[in-house]
């Protein structure tokens, strides 16, 4: 069987976005992978995070994890900072990797501009999730866009330190979803949907109730068109509506775009917020019954032991290749 990983922030609670560019894949490739599902609490930390409010959203991406399908039988799911060989490794990749290269990571760009103190780890990110993946001997990462660039340099990375010590990592391959792989925000259609963006109501989560997600579908911007078409460059919030919807309502584009042809933007975004209500239904139920449980415990105390023993042996034939410490076995 072949290996999955992939990470999640709990830097907030997960958007709509990460639901349809992540979680919806992860869900799809558990049965046929040996998959790794991981909290990345120590990537959270690159910028400021209430200490309360960390732990709040990390045990909460626990339970949505599962609330959303993952099946602990069949994935690991674990939180990072729980498996020490991923700050440790995650030291062998900055070691191995260029400033340059770093400071032209997009993400890097947009989350210091403009910021007056800028956390070094901000910089050095890409190498601790280049570590996250390669302890792991990871064949494929299921993730959104924008993650594109650092899995270019996870796998330049990977490459390198093969070159220079040994042929000890795997190089991992992207795999992106066919639609939604980059949902936009509903009052700004040409920016990234984020959890960490201030303006509540540009994305929609998953625990939001059933009248904030209609208010939020509501007041998406739009144009003054009137005509339900997907046109990204000339109608981003409609075209970025129609990708959610049918994803969510598992219908084509066009038959949305037939469903809806002479109907205004009032019924079209009615009728999509019943669906993504619904969707988002047995979610939440599943949810508020996990997060109180003791079962969550459990279940990732489970995941950091299978995940320490898997990421400790990888991390010990990195070091033995570079010649790090005393020869171990
Ligand atoms: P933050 O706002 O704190 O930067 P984020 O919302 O961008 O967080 P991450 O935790 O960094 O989310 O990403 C988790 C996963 O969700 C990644 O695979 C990422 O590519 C995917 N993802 C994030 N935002 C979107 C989006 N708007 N559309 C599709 N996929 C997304
Ligand atoms: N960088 C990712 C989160 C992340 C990740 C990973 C994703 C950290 N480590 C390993 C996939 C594999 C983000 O910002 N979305």
């Amino acid at each position: 069987m072949k290996t999955i990983f992939s990470g999640i922030q709990p830097s907030g609670t997960i958007t709509i976005g990460n639901y349809i560019g992540a979680m919806m894949q992860f869900v799809e490739l558990q049965d046929e992978y040996n998959c790794f599902f991981c909290i990345v609490d120590q990537h959270a930390i690159t910028v400021p995070q209430d200490p309360a409010t960390l732990r709040k959203n990390i045990r909460s991406l626990a339970a949505l994890y599962i609330a959303v399908g993952i099946d602990p039988d069949k994935a690991t799911l674990f939180i990072q900072s729980e498996v020490p060989a991923h700050a440790q490794a995650g030291w062998i990749m900055q070691c191995v990797s260029y400033i340059g290269e770093l400071e032209r990571m997009t993400q890097f760009k947009d989350k210091s501009a403009g910021k007056e103190a800028v956390s070094a780890s901000l910089l050095t990110y890409p190498p601790l999730m280049a570590a996250d993946i390669l302890l792991y001997n990871t064949d494929v990462v299921p993730v959104g866009e924008d993650q594109k660039q650092h899995m270019e340099l996870t796998r330049d990375l990977a490459e390198r330190f093969n070159k220079k010590y040994r042929e000890v990592l795997t190089i991992p391959d992207i795999r992106l979803p066919k639609i939604g792989a980059r949902i936009m925000s509903l009052q700004e259609p040409t920016k990234k949907m984020s959890k960490s963006d201030p303006n509540n109501k540009a994305f929609i989560t998953p625990l939001d109730e059933p009248n904030q997600i209609i208010k939020k579908i509501k007041s998406a911007v739009t144009d003054s068109e009137g005509i339900v078409k997907y046109d990204m460059e000339h109608k981003p919030g409609v075209s970025n509506l129609l990708s959610i919807y049918s994803i969510l309502g598992k219908k084509s584009i066009s038959e949305l775009e037939e469903l809806y042809q002479g109907k205004g933007y009032g019924e079209f975004k009615g009728d999509l917020a019943e669906v993504v209500v619904n969707v988002f239904k047995p979610i939440q139920e599943r949810y508020y019954h996990l997060i109180e449980s003791s079962e969550l415990d459990a279940i990732l105390d489970r995941g950091a032991e299978r995940a320490n023993q898997v990421a400790n042996k990888t991390l010990k034939k990195m070091e033995n290749a570079m010649g790090l410490g005393r020869k171990r076995r």
